[in-house]
């Protein structure tokens, strides 16, 4: 056996409050693609700038490129299923190891799995907003409107709906809530996340144990302490976690 498996799975049972930072890797074996992974949405956007998809600015002057993606994003987020690596996550809840969740994501596929304490610091696309009345509108009603609309627009205004998902330029949610679990933690495990975008990437120094990262690809070290990093894993999540749950689950039976 692999022996990043093993130490993994012994981090986790000498833990007692570990804290999850997950990014969109976790859900590509659910057919969600990522942003920067091989052929994640920035490779395959075939445009000069593709962060100016998710840029507030951009995103006021012209929403249209916005939804171009949105509407791709809809049709894979309302089939998707969590992977077994959002189940684990939710076993090590049950067993009072786990304390909390920090996603990046805004698939809510961590929910959907069952895991109940998740900060979604990016928001998620269940609520959108009128971007002048506020008036509000379900992921429902979007997927609808953007079936006969390029752009859709608020039934009372006539004004763009913004989802309430966070932009690059906007303030990230649940900022206090989510250091605080960092910063009681005694194990952070990053899943799937490049670490590129701040300030979760900022998030996983906070602990006072240890870091392990496990993300296929690269990963930035900007905001990773040395001495807080245990190891990093690049391999696939589904695959190293299958291997580390059979162990967690050896070694709790003794
Ligand atoms: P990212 O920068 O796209 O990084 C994802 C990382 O995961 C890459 O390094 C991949 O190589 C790696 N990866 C992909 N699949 C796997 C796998 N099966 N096992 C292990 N590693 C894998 O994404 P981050 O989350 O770091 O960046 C933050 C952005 C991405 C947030 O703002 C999210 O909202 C946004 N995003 C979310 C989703 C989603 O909700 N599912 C999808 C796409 C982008």
């Amino acid at each position: 056996m692999n022996d990043l498996v093993k130490r993994t799975a012994q981090l986790i049972i000498e833990s007692n409050s570990i804290a999850v930072l997950s990014g969109a890797g976790m859900s590509t074996n659910a057919g969600i693609p990522d942003f920067r992974g091989p052929n994640g949405i920035y490779k395959k956007a075939e445009i000069d700038n593709p962060e100016k998809i998710f840029d507030i600015d951009y995103f006021y002057k012209d929403p249209s490129l916005f939804y171009k993606f949105h509407k791709k994003f809809l049709n894979y987020i309302t089939q998707a299923e969590p992977t077994f690596t959002h189940k684990f996550l939710v076993q090590l809840e049950i067993d009072g190891k786990l304390k909390g969740i920090v996603t990046q994501n805004i698939d809510s596929l961590h929910q959907k799995a069952g895991s109940k304490k998740v900060y979604e610091i990016h928001g998620g696309c269940w609520k959108n907003h009128c971007i002048k009345c506020q008036k509000e509108y379900s992921q429902q009603e979007i997927y609808q409107k953007i079936e006969i609309e390029e752009i859709p627009k608020c039934d009372k205004c006539g004004e763009v709906i913004k989802p309430d998902l966070v932009f690059f330029g906007e303030p990230v949610k649940y900022l206090t809530e989510s250091e605080n679990l960092m910063k009681h933690s005694d194990l952070v495990l990053v899943l799937g996340s490049s670490l590129a975008v701040v300030p979760a990437a900022m998030l996983p120094s906070l602990t006072k144990g240890k870091v392990i990262v496990v993300n296929k690809g690269e990963v930035s070290n900007w905001y990773l302490t040395e001495e807080k990093l245990a190891f990093i894993v690049n391999e696939e999540l589904d695959t190293f976690f299958k291997e580390v749950a059979d162990e967690y689950n050896k070694l709790k039976k003794k």
